[in-house]
């Protein structure tokens, strides 16, 4: 029995239990059956009690509020026979009015409880549905008097019929000095499609028109629609000239607004519609109690009425602003963990938990929030794309804990060298240019609206400051001769997000902390000294080291010995030497006391001896057969620059 109960609807519920067999009617149609065995009998006592929205936890136990059923309840009626699915559809179709032969509350004495009312009907009420609307009294140019009903998820209001129409302009009148003009309200239908055509807003049906004499004049150059203030009839009019007017929206109760900012632990606390009217102006009312009215010109009040408390208030930039959209509100009673008097950011907007609230009030796909294109129309979703949020008490000088108490946290490791500049075995030096791109999770943090790429997640300079990094020293570097080029944060997406979290006031996209690597990738030039044994020169081959070490104690944070890697991309060839071979491998160094993780990349570098003995002893042997040869020709003969 867990289908959506439609809000502000009547349902009909009927429970039929006969002869071992259980049914359930919503609506009058059979919604669940089974067998049904009752295990023992509980005999009623004649003139006993039944308490009607209340759990009570056991037989006859007390009332609480918080145990209470908040929303209208009528016409409860128990039968001491089984009624029939036709009678059951009849009662549900409101044909009838039924009375049940052991209980009706249509007959007993009823005693109220928790603030209960009582208000009297015809049962032909819990099958009308009427169409509502409420007027925003505020004159409004055609497409912002949309915009305005869009936002708190209605349409603008087309009356029905004449009598309708009437309805609306006699309605429409307390407000009509608000509205600014003879023509003081828009009606929601529009003839864009097809001239004279009007099309209702609502479902695009056709609309019965209500038109003032020699009316509709606009052609093609008007198709929106205007009330006038004396007669209530209609004229059309341009949807784009500048015409200010109020608006009636149709409510619409699919989606309700949410307030989201706060702490509630019931998603239906942050659940709101516009109920009516207070101080002239429409109003919200949450389903749990609170209500969001104007207070004065340019203050709106949050109340509490279960307790009634003023909760915050909000100061607006004009007397016809609504709180709906993003803003910060001032608290007069502490609430979640803010104090009284905190300034906190609460939105109220009719978007699912999969859109993203745009400061206005407008929602758009989660996707578009920081894709560095503008979607909300006040430009909100590029706003503020900070990929980090740092847990209070987080110190960037205190690297990460392993999930493993007592254990080290791992860094994969990946070197590239990228060129040697110099292989000198009179200096016993090797200069390189390298990068090193070192992984590991940082789950402190919460990571907001991570791209799909490691380029999109790029960390600002300024948060690459507030967080723990790897900082590397080198123990073989020549001279202190280490130039770091260039240094990079990134946050590589490792899992999906955590679920919304319908109380994040903008709907961010949030992972935790494990959900995603850091990526730091360091960018160096450096000379390293290396001890070049020429013994067998020429044909000497050289071992150089390129030794990374951590600044971080070996119990604290490792490099991972299965997770280092190296990579030389380019000709092995190198001026005078061959690259034969490049390693790296994990070691420790430092004191017995205090031990660090280093990465120990060594080089085997063959000499080319082909060309040594090409561009040296070669030409050496070369003049001296020339040298010799010329003793049997003729100078004369010979081309003179060859000797000289
Ligand atoms: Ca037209
Ligand atoms: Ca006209
Ligand atoms: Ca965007």
């Amino acid at each position: 029995m867990t289908n959506d109960i439609g809000l502000h609807e009547w349902s009909h519920y009927c429970h039929n239990f006969h002869h071992g067999e259980y049914r359930a009617y919503i609506h009058g149609e059979l919604a669940a059956s089974g067998p049904f065995s009752v295990p023992h009998k509980v005999p009623l006592p004649v003139k006993g009690i039944i308490t009607i929205g209340q759990e009570q936890d056991l037989l006859a136990g007390g009332y609480d509020t918080d145990q209470s059923f908040r929303g209208h309840i009528a016409q409860v009626n128990i039968w001491s026979r089984s009624l029939t699915p036709e009678e059951v559809r009849v009662q549900a179709g409101c044909a009838k009015s039924p009375i049940g032969n052991i209980f009706s509350t249509d007959r007993e004495a009823v005693e109220l409880l928790g603030g209960a009312t009582v208000e009297l009907v015809d049962h032909s009420y819990f099958c009308r549905k009427d169409v509502e609307y409420v007027i925003f009294p505020e004159a409004r140019y055609m497409a912002e008097s949309r915009l305005t009903c869009n936002r708190i998820g209605y349409e603008v209001y087309t009356p029905l019929n004449r009598a309708d129409n009437i309805v609306l302009h006699q309605e429409s009148l307390r407000f009509a000095e608000n509205c600014l003009s003879n023509y003081h309200l828009w009606i929601g239908v529009t003839d864009q499609e097809e001239e004279d055509v009007w099309r209702k807003f609502t479902d695009n049906s056709i609309a019965e028109t209500q038109f003032e004499l020699n009316e509709p004049n606009g052609g093609t150059g008007e198709n929106c629609m205007l009330m006038f203030l004396p007669n209530g009839l209609w004229v059309d009019t341009s949807c784009v000239i500048k015409w200010p007017a109020c608006v009636p929206c149709e409510v619409d109760r699919t989606s309700p607004l949410r307030l989201r900012g706060f702490c509630f632990s019931n998603e239906a606390e942050t659940f709101y519609e516009v109920l009516g009217y207070r101080g002239e102006k429409p109003y919200l009312h949450g389903y749990y109690g609170f209500m969001v009215y104007r207070s004065s010109n340019y203050t709106w009040e949050m109340f509490d009425t279960t307790v009634g408390e003023v909760v915050g208030i909000l100061d607006v930039p004009s007397k016809d602003s609504y709180p709906i959209g993003r803003h910060t509100w001032t608290l007069r009673r502490s609430m979640c963990n803010y104090l009284i008097g905190s300034r906190i950011p609460l939105s109220f907007s009719i978007c699912d938990n999969d859109e993203f609230t745009c400061a206005n009030g407008d929602c758009i796909p989660k996707e578009r929030r920081c894709n560095a294109k503008d979607d909300c129309s006040d430009l909100s979703d590029e706003e503020d794309c900070q990929f980090i949020v740092l847990p209070k008490g987080y110190r960037s000088e205190r690297p990460p804990d392993n999930e493993t108490e007592g254990l080290a946290i791992n860094l994969a490791s990946v070197v590239r060298v990228l060129r040697f500049m110099e292989i000198s075995d009179i200096r016993r030096v090797i200069n390189v240019e390298f990068t090193v791109e070192i992984t590991w999770n940082e789950p402190r943090p919460k990571y907001y609206n991570l791209g799909d790429t490691l380029e999109w997640n790029k960390l600002s300079e300024t948060d690459r400051g507030k967080l723990w990094t790897v900082k590397l020293q080198f123990p073989n570097v020549y001279d202190g001769n280490i130039k770091l080029l260039s240094e990079e944060l990134y946050l590589n997406k490792i899992a999906g997000p955590m679920p919304p979290d319908y109380n994040n006031v903008r709907m961010d996209t949030v992972y935790h902390g494990k959900s995603a690597m850091m990526v730091q990738r360091l960018h160096y030039s450096g000379i390293f000294a290396c001890t070049f044994d020429v013994f067998y020169y020429p044909f000497d081959s050289q071992h150089c080291f390129l030794q990374l070490q951590l600044s971080v104690r070996r119990e604290l944070v490792k490099f991972s010995e299965e997770k280092a890697q190296v990579e030389y991309l380019e000709d092995p060839k190198l001026p005078a030497y061959i690259l034969k071979g490049i390693f790296i491998t994990v070691l420790e160094s430092g004191s017995n006391e205090t031990r660090y993780s280093m990465l120990n990349v060594e080089f085997v570098l063959a000499r080319r001896w082909k060309m040594i003995v090409l561009t040296v002893y070669l030409p050496t042997a070369m003049l001296q057969l020339v040298g010799y040869t010329t003793l049997f020709v003729n100078v004369a003969l010979m081309d003179v620059s060859v000797l000289t």
